[in-house]
């Protein structure tokens, strides 16, 4: 009987160690990636935008979300106070409210910590440019 249960021990195991990385593998799939965004990356905005808004397809820890914005020559702009939770955002959506900025290229960049452990780095590249 011992030896028996021994040997399916044996068979099985490669199969659960399948089963591990497999879960592993499903893991690393549930990275939080942007899978929209407003505006949409290198959008051309013909007045700039009040807010930007990206949406995960995963939850994110909104605590630990970091955002900047810049020009695209590197100019910090300086971001309103802390980042406030949003009557319109879900779990798996920010919404930054942006400072006034004029026409220019900018570059948002974010780093979230997806609910898997993982930190997500991205940027979302926008313009505005004046009325013709
Ligand atoms: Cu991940």
């Amino acid at each position: 009987m011992v030896k028996g249960a021994a040997r399916a021990i044996m068979v099985l195991l490669p199969a659960v160690m399948v089963l591990l990385l497999g879960t592993g593998f499903d893991l690393a799939g549930a990275h939080a990636v942007v899978i929209e965004s407003s505006p949409t990356d290198n959008e051309v905005l013909t007045s700039a935008p009040g807010e930007v808004v990206l949406r995960f397809n995963a939850k994110i820890e909104k605590s630990l979300a970091r955002v900047t914005l810049a020009t695209s020559a590197g100019r910090i702009i300086p971001m309103l106070a802390p980042m406030k939770e949003h009557s319109r955002a879900t779990p798996d959506r920010l919404v930054i409210t942006l400072p006034n900025i004029g026409p220019g290229d900018y570059l948002l960049r974010y780093k979230v910590l997806s609910v898997d452990g993982h930190v997500v780095i991205g940027v979302l590249r926008f313009s505005v440019v004046s009325k013709p």
